[in-house]
């Protein structure tokens, strides 16, 4: 049965492929929040009435009735439904050096971690040139993430590894996604993935069984079915991403079987 806390449910901006949304679907989902999606085409993302509700053009954002707040910024809207919903501290600490390790944890996911992923997967796979030293330069940095939160966990008691304490919390949940879509960034085998990195491979399996994260994989998959999308979050018909940008310059259709 959906939750009816909070009383108004949470409205979620989102476009299905990328996966900074699911980092925060993941939470909603967690701690078990009234929430609903408002899932959009990529070709809408810089325009009304999604722009209004984040000027800089990119999902996730929130709005949640209950308090009047409109939030974009993945790591903000963290904190923010940390802050406000999880009162019983299941997923975060009150303590003064605890709360600011999980800062400090959040701002390495958000500026160490999801750029540059993004830009490994973009130079890999969407950019129209293949520029090999590109390619080379984020797939490296990758590996020196996964090596930092690799040198971490295994330091830790062997029954609790988290980034964090001794539980899982939201800092752990939030490298969730992108380490998710990691076989797609780095174009190899999930066992290549995790080569010389077993306590983050564990850390990563241990998130993605829980009943939260599965929820919110087959929320993706059908709203990219839903959209006719392929895996690159390229509409089924269309070759490449640059074809794509093309396409929605002009303004021209780009809903698979809709001519
Ligand atoms: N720092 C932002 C990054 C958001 C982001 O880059 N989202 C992607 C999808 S995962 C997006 O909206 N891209 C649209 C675009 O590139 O124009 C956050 O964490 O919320």
């Amino acid at each position: 049965m959906a939750s009816q806390y909070p009383a108004k449910p949470i409205r979620v901006w989102l476009t299905p492929p990328g996966p900074n949304p699911w980092k925060v679907v993941f939470l909603l989902e967690e701690l078990q929040l009234n929430y609903e999606i408002r899932s959009f085409r990529f070709d809408d993302v810089k325009k009304p009435p999604f722009i209004t509700i984040n000027p800089n053009g990119r999902v996730p954002a929130i709005e949640d009735p209950n308090t009047g707040l409109t939030l974009w910024e993945s790591g903000a809207i963290y904190q923010y439904l940390i802050e406000v919903y999880d009162t019983d501290k299941r997923l975060t600490y009150a303590t003064l050096n605890e709360r600011h390790l999980l800062n400090q944890w959040l701002h390495f996911q958000m500026s160490g971690q999801g750029p540059y992923y993004g830009q490994a997967g973009w130079f890999r796979h969407l950019h129209p040139e293949k520029i090999p030293s590109a390619i080379e330069r984020y797939a490296k940095e990758v590996r020196r993430v996964l090596g930092v939160l690799e040198t971490v966990l295994a330091a830790r008691p062997a029954d609790t590894q988290w980034l964090v304490g001794d539980k899982m919390t939201f800092a752990d949940m939030a490298f969730v996604p992108w380490n998710f879509r990691l076989s797609e960034v780095l174009m190899c085998s999930w066992d290549e993935v995790w080569e010389g990195v077993p306590h983050v491979r564990a850390w990563q399996e241990r998130m993605v069984e829980l009943p939260s994260w599965k929820r919110a994989m087959e929320k993706r998959a059908r709203l990219m079915d839903e959209q006719g999308l392929q895996w690159n979050g390229v509409p089924k018909g269309i070759e490449t991403f640059t074809e794509y940008e093309e396409k929605i310059k002009r303004g021209e259709n780009t809903i698979p079987g809709k001519e």
